[in-house]
């Protein structure tokens, strides 16, 4: 039905969506309202393949994935679907027809921030994969009331509000009264001969939202099912008789709490109460679900592990381990091995991070006064794997905590890094005595982005051009993007590749002075780095660099300077004291440098706020320099920095996550390499003094900190970014300083080469053309070979 749809059917559909969908006559339809009636026409394209996906995985019995996750960040969702759909041009047309536009219309569509970052936009983009490649899968997670907070700036320090996605009415999930389950907490547990018997102290629902995910060419779609807490009893009407109105609205309230709002931490976790009630809720009732479908259509529990894998997207679904031993011990009354042995076939579970702060563990008092009998669990697992391996001190709790990293450990089948350094530092480092007892668990599978999404729609330009060059199967098999590099020497085309890039560079130009009152110069080199804030990611770096050669252009301003506008985007968490500095600090630069009358028209700062999924489509296509420098060893892969490589950015970076195979793949000579070793920055961190030293060494460095520390960027008050500089030539744990020589070497390299152009668009071509490993089809693909024992199935006609 989609591919034969004409403009004037799909004009036609969209106005009986507006009139009989949404009550709303045409003549007085708004933005909105024109971006609803499209959804629900482009939605009704999508439920056929949706529910011929489901059926096929059903009639041939096929194995599914489950994809557990906190996280989904998905952004929006309209453009990506019209684009998988194929229906680009007729939904334009047909919009026109009715007065207004696609590209206007997708701009009204607010972002679903369901996540903190790169953890969250994984998880989404292998939603996209599963369904392209037609992998049977449902994705679970937390329908978050408010997503990620929204960031402003009041005088440079950042400000939090609640983010309301949900505010404005949407038209992609449907919901789903008849999946509701009840979820306990708390209470005690009993025992009665063999069986263990639960009496929970409190309960809530969980109910169930879906959305289709629909893949390239429309050919395959599944399930991103998200829940929602609600009460048990909707409201005490004898408390509200007895005239205690707030009360008896009580239960609702605190029900509803546990899906009301993401935690914005990013690898800074806090054992917080209602966390892990969110991690219990969305675990258990999506194992519940999972086995309710298991049971409608076998029979037999032994089969589990050949029918149903489930990826655990970290840590904060680990619980499901114990809840399904749970389940299938105490509900089922399997053996206890044997219930320990059936969970394990089918988990499995992705590592994220190696920082020992972000590593979730739980206070016990709190784990057995909301999971009692979980806690009991977790001793037998424990047991069990201690008698099962007497020679290996291994445990799965210490100091009064339980160690949910550990116990995902020991009850998955085959645990996963994110790229090839940071799987090999996991065996390394903090999971080498399990890695020692379990020596074929660990795999590697390097992450990817989806290429519809991040080159596709988020650059036709270059998109255009790659397809007239190559044909368009590089869209469902990036690696044909390998066919450009025959292109490097041919002097057209390297003038068309420049100009896609001048034209989105021109386009973002025209946002920021529209949006943000800023005017850019296109020529200049655009310089980016968008991430979370993080000391490990140092954006500080990247600001001391920049103060360095803003001093350095004001000592030489006829010098011959390659103009940079150098970008910023990134939210901290809000608690994270020394983060917000950072922002502060770059805003603060910001100001001073913009406003410079001798340096502006070399160097500029800007940060716009609430940087999100959808400022990230615009910024990566535009972007000519890509900052990944964060210090070695910290960045278990780091996602952005493949978004940037396939649009043609060149990287500046240091071998640190999945930069050291992109660039492997991209060439040396294609990459500005700086900075330590993940091995060298162990053996630094030893050396007494070794920041001082490094600012001693190194005018330029000493001389930026010295202009922060004197107040340069805070006039009012010279001690306000103190303990930056302190922290630069004090402890230094990140290596700032010892890296910041290297770093200002690399930029100059970069300056060298931006001021020859071919020689900049060739390198960048070449990025482009060897960056298709980097897609998250090959991601999941491994995943499914290696981890999951999954089959892509064809959906029937
Ligand atoms: C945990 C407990 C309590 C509160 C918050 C959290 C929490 C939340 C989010 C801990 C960590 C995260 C997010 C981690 C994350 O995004 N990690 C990133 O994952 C990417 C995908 O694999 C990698 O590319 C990045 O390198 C990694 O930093």
């Amino acid at each position: 039905m989609s591919a034969k749809d004409s403009a004037s059917d799909f004009a036609d559909a969209i106005a009986r969506h507006l009139t009989y969908s949404m009550g709303k006559d045409p003549i007085h339809a708004q933005l909105t309202d024109w971006r609803l009636a499209l959804s629900l026409t482009v939605r009704d394209r999508i439920v056929d393949p949706w529910f011929a996906s489901t059926r096929a995985t059903y009639n041939g019995q096929h194995k599914r994935v489950y994809y557990l996750s906190m996280e989904f960040l998905i952004g929006r969702l309209l453009e990506d679907a019209v684009v998988n759909l194929g229906l680009l041009e007729t939904a334009d047309a047909a919009l026109r027809a009715h007065g207004t536009d696609l590209a206007t219309v997708v701009e009204d569509e607010p972002d679903a921030a369901l996540g903190n970052g790169g953890l969250g936009r994984l998880a989404a983009c292998f939603l996209e994969s599963l369904s392209t490649i037609g992998c049977p899968a449902y994705g679970y997670g937390i329908r978050y009331e408010h997503g990620l907070f929204k960031q402003s700036f009041e005088n440079g320090v950042q400000k939090e509000a609640p983010e309301d996605w949900l505010q404005q009415s949407h038209a992609w999930e449907f919901e789903r009264p008849e999946a509701c389950y009840t979820i306990d907490f708390g209470g005690d547990v009993a025992t009665q001969g063999k069986t263990a018997v639960w009496t929970p102290g409190e309960s809530v629902i969980a109910k169930a939202h879906d959305t289709p995910i629909i893949g390239w060419k429309g050919r395959w779609a599944n399930t991103l099912r998200l829940w929602e807490s609600l009460p048990t009893k909707l409201f005490d009407l004898d408390r509200f008789n007895a005239g205690d109105y707030y009360g008896a609205a009580e239960p609702e309230a605190l029900a509803r709490t546990i899906s009301r709002v993401l935690y914005p931490d990013d690898s800074t976790p806090e054992g917080k109460r209602l966390r892990l009630k969110q991690e219990f809720f969305f675990t258990a009732a999506s194992l519940r679900d999972i086995l309710r479908r298991f049971d409608s259509e076998y029979d037999n529990l032994t089969l589990l592990p050949s029918k149903v894998a489930i990826q655990l997207n970290d840590t904060h679904p680990a619980i499901a381990g114990p809840e399904l031993v749970r389940i299938l011990h105490d509900e089922k009354g399997m053996e206890l091995a044997d219930a320990i042995e059936t969970a394990r076939g089918c988990l499995s579970y992705t590592n994220h991070t190696l920082l020992p702060e972000a590593l979730e563990r739980w206070s016990e008092d709190l784990m057995s006064d909301l999971l009692p009998r979980h806690m009991q669990l977790i001793e037998a697992i424990d047991d069990a794997h201690a008698k099962a391996n007497p020679t290996r001190n291994i445990t799965l709790r210490e100091g009064g905590e339980v160690k949910m990293g550990e116990i995902a450990f020991t009850m998955a089948h085959k645990v996963n890094g994110v790229s090839a350094l940071h799987t090999g530092l996991m065996k390394e480092t903090v999971f080498k005595d399990l890695h020692a007892l379990h020596p074929d668990r660990i795999v590697n599978e390097t992450n990817g982005v989806t290429p519809r999404r991040w080159v596709l729609s988020a650059n036709p330009r270059l998109s255009s051009l790659i397809t007239e060059a190559i044909g368009d199967g590089w869209i469902e098999d990036l690696e044909q993007l390998q066919g450009l590099e025959a292109r490097v020497d041919d002097a057209g085309f390297l003038t068309d590749y420049a100009a896609a890039k001048r034209d989105n560079k021109m386009e973002l130009s025209n946002w920021f002075a529209g949006t943000q009152g800023i005017s850019l110069d296109p020529q200049a080199m655009f310089d980016v780095q968008i991430k979370r804030i993080h000391e490990y990611k140092r954006q500080h770096l990247n600001i001391l660099e920049t103060i360095a050669l803003w001093q350095e252009i004001r000592d030489n301003p006829n010098g011959n300077w390659t103009p940079r506008v150098k970008i910023f985007g990134g939210k901290a968490a809000p608690g994270y004291v020394f983060a917000k500095q950072i922002i502060h600090l770059i805003n603060n630069v910001a100001d001073i440098l913009n406003a410079d009358p001798v340096t502006s028209k070399w160097l500029k700062v800007v940060y716009p706020p609430n940087y999100n999924v959808t400022l990230a489509e615009r910024l990566i296509p535009a972007s000519d320099l890509s900052e990944q420098i964060s210090t070695a060893g910290k960045e278990a892969s780091g996602t952005g920095n493949m978004k940037f490589a396939l649009n043609g950015a060149l990287t500046v970076g240091t071998l640190d996550g999945a930069n050291v195979e992109i660039r492997e793949h991209v060439g040396a000579d294609n990459f500005f390499l700086f900075g330590m070793t993940a091995d060298e920055v162990v053996a630094r961190r030893e050396v007494d003094g070794h920041a001082a030293q490094a600012v001693a060494a190194d005018p330029r460095l000493a001389r930026a900190a010295d202009a922060i520390r004197k107040g340069v960027f805070s006039r009012d008050d010279p001690t306000l970014f103190h303990a930056i500089t302190d922290n630069l030539t004090g402890p230094d744990y990140f290596l700032v300083a010892s890296d910041f020589t290297d770093y200002w070497r690399a930029q100059r390299e970069v300056d060298a080469v931006f001021a020859d152009q071919e020689r900049w668009t060739r390198m960048a071509l070449l990025n482009t053309a060897r960056s298709g490993w980097f897609s998250s089809d090959r991601t999941i693909r491994g995943y499914m070979q290696d981890i999951w024992g999954a089959r892509a199935v064809v959906a029937a006609e």
